[in-house]
Formats: C-alpha cells, sequence, structure tokens
C-alpha cells in the first residue's frame, strides 16, 4: 500500500517566550530574558509550511496548548482569581511563571516518537507520547500532547496510542532521538533510538556540564511498545562531549530521511556506531545506506551547534529527488555552507536546498526539524487522519489571518504576568479549534 511521510509542525503558541529554561541548549541560554516576536514567530512557522506544501511535501498543523498553564501554577501553590495568581507568580516566581507559559509545544519533534506501521507487529501507527521530564517547563506538555494525538488520529484499527511512560529514569524526549531509516515510506524500515545516558549502568561516561535528556530504558520501552522486531531497531549512546558542546538532543547532530543518513562524525559514543547502522541498514533493509558524514576538522561541533545544520529536515520530493530544507543560519556560517554545497554537488539524492528564517525559534534552540514531527502514513491511515489539520492554501490564509488578529508584536519578561495576556490566547485558541475543526480540545473550553 502506498505511504507517505506527513510532516505535523508545532504552530507557534501566542505566548512565545525567552525565559532560558533549558540548560545545555546554549541558544535559550544565550537569549532568556529578551524580548520576544510571538507574531514573528508564528508566521515564520507558517511559511515554513506553506514552502513544504508548495514544495509537494504533505503537511499538517499540530495546535499550540494551552499557556498559561493555570492549573499548575494553582497546583504549585498560587491562588485566588486567574489575574491573582499571575500577579503573585510574576512576583514571586517568575521562572515558574515563564515555565508555565512557554510556547514549547511548537517543538513538535520532542511530541512523541511515532512508528509507521510497515515496522510495527500489529500493522498500526504505534505513538508514544514523549514525557520530557528533563525539563519541568518541558514536562507539563505530555498530557495534552497524548490528548491532541488521540484526537487526530482517533481510529483504533489503524492507530495505537501509549501513554507517556513514567519517572525520570525513563526520560523520553520523542522523535528528536528517533530515526528512521527505510528504502521506501511503505517498506519496513529500522529505527535508530539515540540515548544520552543508562541509568542502571554507572559505568558508562556521561556528560559533565549540561544534562544527558533521553535516558536508554525509555528508548527500550518505546521500542517494545511499538512492536518493533529486535532487528530493526538499534540503540546507540550519544557522544557525552557533544551533548557537552551544546548538542541537548540527537536531531542538532543528525538526520535522517529514507535511506539517506546525514551525520556528524562525533555523533555517538561508539565509534562504530556509524558502521553499525550501515550493516544493520543492509541486512534488514536489503540495500546500502547512504552515509553523508562530516568530520571534526571540517565542521567542528561549536559550528555544528551554531548553524543548526543537522537540524534541517531533508524531504522527499515528487520528482524523487531529496531536499534540505535548512535554517538560514547555514547560509552565514561557512563550514555549514561549504558542507551542504559538498553535498548537493555530490553523488546522492539531495540535490537542492531551501535556506528558511525560522530566527525566532531558534532563539530558543528549536530549527527546522525541531519544528516537526514525522509520522508516515498508508493511504488508507491517511483517510482515517482528522482531516481538519492538513495545510491547504486556505488554511494557511486563515492561519496567517488568525495570528495577525491574535499575537502580539512583542512580548517582555513581564508581560507573561498581564492578565490579558491570558484572555488573548484563550479566545485565539478556542477561535483556532474551530478553523482546525477540532472540537472542544482545551481545558478552558470544557
Ligand atoms: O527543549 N527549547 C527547547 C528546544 C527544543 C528543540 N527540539 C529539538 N531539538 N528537537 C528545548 O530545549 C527553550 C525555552 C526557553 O528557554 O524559554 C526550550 O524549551
Amino acid at each position: 500500500m502506498a505511504a507517505v511521510e506527513v510532516n505535523f509542525d508545532g504552530l507557534v503558541g501566542p505566548t512565545h517566550n525567552y525565559a532560558g529554561l533549558a540548560i545545555g541548549n546554549l541558544a535559550s541560554q544565550r537569549y532568556g530574558q529578551s524580548v520576544s516576536f510571538p507574531k514573528a514567530a508564528a508566521l515564520e512557522g507558517l511559511a515554513k509550511m506553506k514552502l513544504l506544501a508548495d514544495l509537494g511535501v504533505r503537511q499538517a498543523v499540530l495546535p499550540p496548548q494551552e499557556r498559561p498553564d493555570m492549573d499548575t501554577l494553582r497546583q504549585l501553590g498560587f491562588s485566588g482569581s486567574d489575574a491573582r495568581v499571575l500577579e503573585s507568580a510574576g512576583k514571586t516566581e517568575p521562572i515558574r511563571l515563564a515555565a508555565c507559559s512557554s510556547a514549547s509545544s511548537m517543538w513538535a519533534a520532542n511530541a512523541a516518537t511515532v512508528s509507521p506501521s510497515a515496522d510495527t507487529t500489529d500493522g498500526r501507527v504505534h505513538f508514544t507520547p514523549a514525557n520530557l521530564t528533563s525539563q519541568f517547563h518541558r514536562s507539563l506538555e505530555a498530557p495534552a500532547t497524548a490528548a491532541m494525538l488521540r484526537a487526530i488520529f482517533s481510529d483504533s484499527e489503524c492507530f495505537a496510542h501509549h501513554p507517556p511512560l513514567a519517572g525520570v529514569q525513563f526520560g523520553d524526549e520523542g522523535a528528536a532521538n528517533h530515526t528512521r531509516l527505510a528504502t521506501a515510506f511503505d517498506s519496513p524500515g529500522i529505527e535508530l533510538f539515540v540515548y544520552g545516558r543508562q541509568t542502571s549502568d554507572s559505568s558508562r561516561s556521561v556528560p559533565t556540564k549540561y544534562p544527558a535528556r533521553q535516558t536508554r530504558e525509555a528508548s527500550v520501552a518505546v521500542a517494545g511498545l511499538h512492536q518493533l522486531e529486535e532487528r530493526a531497531a538499534l540503540f546507540l549512546q550519544q557522544n557525552p562531549a557533544a551533548i557537552d558542546a551544546g548538542v541537548f538532543h540527537n536531531d542538532v547532530i543528525s538526520v535522517g530521511h529514507l535511506n539517506v543518513l546525514l551525520v556528524h562524525q562525533l555523533a555517538f559514543a561508539d565509534p562504530s556506531a556509524i558502521s553499525q547502522i550501515r550493516e544493520r541498514f543492509l541486512r534488514h533493509c536489503g540495500e546500502e545506506l547512504i552515509v553523508i558524514s562530516a568530520n571534526a576538522q571540517q565542521f567542528p561541533l561549536a559550528d555544528v551547534v551554531r548553524s543548526y545544520l543537522f537540524n534541517s529536515q531533508l524531504v522527499s520530493l515528487p520528482n524523487g529527488s531529496m531536499s534540505l530544507i535548512a535554517p538560514a543560519e547555514c547560509a552565514e556560517c561557512e563550514p555549514a555552507r561549504r558542507f551542504i554545497d559538498e553535498t548537493i554537488a555530490g553523488e546522492n539524492p539531495i540535490r537542492s536546498v531551501h535556506y528558511i528564517d525560522v530566527r525566532q525559534s531558534m532563539r530558543n534552540g528549536g530549527g527546522p526539524a525541531c519544528l516537526r514531527l514525522r509520522v508516515t502514513l498508508t493511504d488508507r491511515e491517511l483517510a482515517r487522519t482528522h482531516a481538519g489539520i492538513f495545510l491547504t492554501p486556505r488554511l494557511y490564509d486563515d492561519l496567517v489571518d488568525w495570528v495577525h488578529r491574535h499575537y502580539r508584536d512583542q512580548l517582555a519578561p513581564d508581560d507573561l504576568a498581564d492578565p490579558l495576556l491570558l484572555e488573548e490566547s484563550r479566545r485565539a485558541l478556542d477561535e483556532l479549534t474551530q478553523l482546525l475543526r477540532l472540537g472542544p480540545l482545551y481545558r478552558f473550553q470544557r
């Protein structure tokens, strides 16, 4: 059965701000407490979605979550009216208020791990929402993500939903540390799970400066839940030195798509990891994997993190070639630019590059690939997916208009305590559920 890859992009929410919340994410640390531009951020995200749709890639939208998260603020001890809760949180614990206001669900690569039906024993698409336990502001996303995925993929004949894993030993960051490689979308593939630490094995080297967010335990559990064949799942440790250089997710240092893997040689702890991937692909998928790799001399880790080259999206075009959707920062970084030029001139399916401006997201450490969750769907599964979230020219226009009407141009850290921002956000999200024909999705709508 024919299948396609659909990119589900997280729509940037009205409270997009820079709070410096993410430890080990150098951009988040650097821009923390600066003024953000929510309207520009949302429009950049929509422009990226439109570019992909125009290139012939299936594109869909994941709605933002309800922020500020008033329930969590109340659980943290703030009480009284909504305005009172916001005011006292802003005065006494601004960092908690920022965490409960973060628009971080926009980075949909961290929403869940998804295994296509071609890879799973029961022939269903499997979803496990990421628990994101390593950062408080991100851990708030999991329950709403789970509900949203169930609403969009509601047919239980086609889709299997697992609850987010529980506990810090099972720290799970979703598709940002998961790569599927296959000869075709509808052929069985191999799935790479990259972890930063193994809680039950203290002999392994771990990063010393920054946290390793993904655990091996979580990766193994997800592969089991998704009913992957043993030989189809490969578990690899991320290089601790890369994490300490600011590579907080594997998708900042490698990107794979179908039979192509673009990877930096310092991505993994084990120097034989890339040959293990090649060997597994050949054995399971019956073809040679095309590996395009960069080394530290050509491309130092600091430039990898600055340019976010490996956080490009790699997509298939209708003419059969692949295109790289790269952050504009790559065009301004000599080693990244050279690597891209050489890749396109080389013998591989990547024939073009599009440099895109997602600078508002980049300032929080989120590049093009962070903003999307890939879901490979057969024609039948596609027909059973909620239709309202697919980006059509009409929906794009409606969403642009919606952003212009509801989003602020600027947001300073102190603005997060403004009760009007809560009202504006709720009004925006309420209208969005109508635009996407999703029905009441948010707590405030019930
Ligand atoms: O979890 N930034 C996100 C960026 C996620 C990027 N995703 C992928 N690599 N797939 C994070 O670190 C910053 C929020 C702030 O500081 O305001 C933040 O959460």
